[in-house]
């Protein structure tokens, strides 16, 4: 049983019962459909759920579904409205996860992109840690990252996740907490469904968005805090080997957050524990998605008082 009542579906809020779609959804075969992961997250003090950079996560949205050519009816407005809308439908008072998915929706046969009805489906529902909290233990995936000329990384599709899925059930099935996967010619892409960045001599690395990445949202946070910090950052291709060497390993990601690497494939990762720049960008980050950090409250939307516009 789902612990949400709700979806946006067919252009109305609805009973998730009848939020469903047909075995002949053109989508369903051929994973031509784009997504996105957001999070909300509650503030027991102000009794407020904040959504953690909804415009951000809808110009994506938007971004991914004009690669695959959905049309959208709607602005990123348009949406972060219906998503408040939705959530105080729900009026829930813990942590969500909210799912949008825009998807070639014709039931017919035949593999393109073009001449297709698209439709756009929406819900939320209670959400806890998606990885083991304390610090991961992780493998470099014998898996190859898609390549942006066969699948783009870029755009959040759903076909794509088969990618994820092989990576991370192989990194499961061998004893590991998560799989970093590597590019084509062998340099660091990301983690399943992370983003990664490491720590060397200070300086913050990450792979750059031409590395088959998805261009995360927490990735470009943890970039603007740690610079806000005034810890240097550098977007460049990273070596599977200076992971090993590196200071600190971590993941960010919507579902993830910030998570901490202390182990890759058998290798202590510096100490073996959660590096300080690890806590000090985890701690601000943790401050600032439930709306404690003044400076960054502009990332957050109140879903029970917007402030009059
Ligand atoms: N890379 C991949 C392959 C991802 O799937 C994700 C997010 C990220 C990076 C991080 O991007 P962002 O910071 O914008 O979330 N994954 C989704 C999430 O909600 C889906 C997880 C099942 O975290």
């Amino acid at each position: 049983m789902p612990k949400n009542k709700y979806a946006f579906f067919r252009g109305e809020i609805r009973p998730i019962e009848e939020a469903r779609i047909s075995i002949m959804t053109s989508a369903f075969h051929y994973g031509t459909g784009v997504f996105e992961g957001i999070r909300g997250f509650w503030n027991a003090e102000e009794e407020e759920l904040f959504v953690f950079r909804m415009p951000e996560h809808y110009a994506r949205l938007l971004r991914s579904a004009r690669l695959l050519l959905i049309d959208l009816p709607y602005t990123v407005e348009d949406l972060c409205r219906l998503t408040v809308e939705l959530l105080r439908r729900e009026g829930f008072r813990e942590d969500v996860y909210i799912r949008p998915i825009a998807y070639k929706s014709s039931e017919e046969i035949g593999v393109r992109l073009h001449n297709l009805e698209s439709a756009l489906a929406l819900f939320a529902t209670p959400f806890k840690a998606y990885l083991p909290e304390g610090g991961i233990r992780a493998m470099v995936s014998s898996w190859r990252r898609v390549e942006d000329n066969a699948v783009p990384a870029r755009a959040k599709i759903t076909g794509a996740y088969v990618n994820s899925a092989l990576a991370k059930t192989e990194a499961y099935l061998s004893g590991f907490d998560e799989a970093i996967v590597l590019t084509e010619d062998g340099h660091v892409a990301e983690g399943s469904a992370e983003n990664i960045f490491l720590l060397r001599d200070g300086v913050l690395i990450t792979p750059s968005v031409t590395a088959n990445i998805l261009e995360g949202i927490t990735r470009d946070t943890v970039i603007t805090l740690a610079r806000d910090l005034g810890i240097p950052v550098l977007e460049r291709p990273v070596d599977r080997t200076e992971l090993y060497v590196a200071e600190e390993v971590f993941l960010c990601g919507t579902a993830a957050g910030l998570s901490p690497v202390v182990e890759i494939d058998h290798r202590r990762i510096g100490t073996g524990k959660p590096g300080p720049i690890f806590r000090q960008l985890s701690a601000l980050y943790e401050r600032i998605v439930r709306g404690k950090e003044e400076k960054y409250r502009a990332w957050c939307t109140p879903v029970y008082s917007p402030p009059a516009r």
